[in-house]
């Protein structure tokens, strides 16, 4: 057992465009969060992990960068950065910042350049292409709908997107790319930043000769097939680690579309030749719809398949590789309203269920903003009311092409939508729940007059108060080795209501039991399990036993306990 701080972590994570306006402008911004940093030090994480806060037109909310060495003039300047830095720091906070190097914003210097003529220096710092018979060079699609390139009448060539149009693919076989990108790392980190969240890093190696891809009877292919893991990913993360990360004591963290468990091993085998682990997908795609309709799809989650998913990610990256562990980000809808039940009733309780599932797992912890509350999925309702270009372009593109009923899509956009977590932070119950004095730029949750952070601090049975105990026991309490380090095994495999694991270290057993449904159901303990001397770690319900036995979950009721 290899001990590392940044496996004793738990980060939190901020969206600055919709966490706390400082001057009324309805937008987010850095002198906001410094204001705030007393809020994220109670809840107990050590980590803030900041999206994009760069200079950005602001296509994808800041993974569009044009300078990525200035802050994006919404958010505020370089000194109110510092002052952030600062301030986080003399809380005992460290500031990851998310890189987006697999593209950057059109409006880059390097790309109006290279744009310009076919012999410009920067020609080659992006991915251009000949059109094929009056088409794109090949079938790709775009992660935001349409095709994966653009045609450019400055030079009559096509050049390479992944996502928007705005947001062009650096070519990193180009060692000048590859350079400039490890030289702007080091000047951040010698600006004393704690590490990186890499944006879609597993993106950055295209396949060889940039073939078709099977579309799978969909418009154009996945670009997924055609970029994820490919042939260099793996040497390019090693030159940077040699060449910037292993000179600093960072947390790095790739996005790794497509990844899979093995592609994981390495890159976040526990050498440390490359990053220190990543965040996979295959749990969070396992409400998607087929290969037409992409994520849209209003299906539930099968419990009995997360959590063979996930034991097998706790399982074989134990010991090589390292784990994180998230339900939430900027992308994803809120929790609460995916796998848990948002109702008055059951929202409290359901939300400290799956938070307790996910946080009694081997591996590090992500919150991201509002989880923490239990914030739910938003009523949107009518498209207009949405801000994300991934959601309006999707509404366009299978509308226009009659892909399922309008209603259908309607409810799958509600459901799935990266807006839903992208509303205002609810700090109180004052109008636009405290976020801003201005008007927001996407709308509040309506129910942030329920469901806000202030109630929620003068109330020791809250959803913060629960996140806080748990993230408490992993960062400081006797049982933190067990927590952080302990062998995780998966028992009652194939019962459909409860998510059960133990954790064992050093003859120590930890037994999680999380009812991850809306109704009653049985527990037994294994054989295995009884006779040991017990105490109850944490529950989400007042009366739960002491010690571990044959029970009757309530719905939603969660429990540990360790066994000595
Ligand atoms: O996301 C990459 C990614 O895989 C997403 O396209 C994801 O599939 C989608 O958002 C799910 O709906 C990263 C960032 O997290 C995202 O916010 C950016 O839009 C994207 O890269 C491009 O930078
Ligand atoms: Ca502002």
């Amino acid at each position: 057992m290899d001990k590392a701080w940044w496996k004793e972590s738990v980060i939190y994570q901020i969206y600055p465009r919709s966490f706390c306006d400082s001057n009324g402008d309805g937008i987010g911004d850095l002198p906001g969060i410094t204001s705030r940093l007393d809020y994220i030090k109670e809840l107990g994480v050590n980590v803030i992990w900041l999206s994009p806060v760069y200079r950005s037109p602001n296509d994808d909310n800041g993974y569009d960068i044009s300078d990525y060495q200035a802050i994006m003039d919404e958010f505020g300047t370089m000194a109110d950065f510092d002052k952030l830095l600062s301030e986080a720091h003399a809380r005992g906070l460290k500031i990851v910042m998310d890189l987006v190097v697999n593209h950057t914003s059109d409006e880059h210097p390097w790309f109006v350049e290279s744009r310009k003529s076919k012999d410009n220096p920067k020609r080659d710092f992006y991915i251009w292409r000949e059109g094929k018979d009056g088409k794109e060079p090949n079938n790709w699609g775009s992660s935001f709908s349409g095709p994966a390139w653009t045609y450019d009448d400055a030079t009559g060539m096509y050049y390479l997107h992944c996502f928007s149009p705005k947001q062009p693919d650096l070519n990193w076989d180009n060692p000048a790319v590859r350079q400039a990108v490890f030289d702007m790392m080091t000047w951040w980190c010698d600006k004393g930043i704690d590490g990186f969240r890499m944006d879609v890093i597993s993106m950055i190696s295209k396949r060889e000769g940039l073939p078709d891809m099977p579309t799978n009877g969909a418009l154009y292919a996945s670009c997924n097939l055609g970029c994820c893991n490919g042939p260099h990913v793996h040497e390019y993360l090693q030159e940077m680690r040699r060449k910037v990360l292993s000179h600093y004591d960072l947390l790095t963290v790739g996005e790794c579309a497509g990844v899979t468990i093995d592609q994981a091993k390495q890159y976040a085998n526990a050498q440390g030749t490359e990053l220190n682990m990543v965040f996979q997908f295959e749990h969070v795609d396992l409400d998607g719809g087929d290969a037409v309709t992409g994520k849209w799809s209003t299906r539930k989650i099968d419990l009995v398949a997360l959590k063979k998913l996930l034991s097998r990610w706790q399982n074989e990256l134990d010991g090589v590789a390292w784990n994180s562990l998230y339900f939430c980000n900027h992308d994803q809808p809120r929790i609460v309203s995916r796998l848990g039940d948002d109702s008055p009733e059951n929202r409290e309780i359901s939300a400290k269920c799956i938070a307790t599932c996910l946080h009694m797992m081997q591996g590090t912890p992500y919150v991201y903003q509002g989880e923490e509350l239990g914030m739910t999925n938003v009523p949107f309702g009518p498209i207009e009311n949405y801000r994300d270009l991934e959601s309006i372009n999707a509404y366009r593109d299978l509308s226009a092409r009659g892909v399922m009923p309008q209603a259908e899509l309607m409810a799958a956009i509600a459901y799935k939508s990266r807006d839903n977590a992208r509303t205002p932070f609810q700090w109180d119950d004052s109008p636009n729940a405290g976020f801003t004095t201005g008007r927001p730029w996407i709308m509040v949750n309506p129910n942030y007059v329920q469901i806000n952070a202030k109630e929620q601090l003068g109330r020791a049975d809250s959803v913060f108060h629960y996140y806080q105990k748990l993230i408490g026991l992993r960062r400081n309490s006797p049982d933190k080795d067990l927590i952080v380090y302990g062998r995780y095994d998966l028992i009652l495999p194939d019962h459909p209501q409860l998510f059960a694991y133990t954790r064992t270290l050093e003859g120590k057993t930890l037994l999680a039991v999380c009812n991850l449904s809306g109704k009653e159901a049985k527990f037994d303990l294994p054989e295995e399990l009884k006779g040991r001397k017990s105490r109850l770690l944490i529950a989400n319900w007042q009366a739960a036993p002491a010690a571990p036995g044959a029970m009757t979950l309530a719905p939603w009721q969660a429990a540990v306990w360790v066994l000595e």
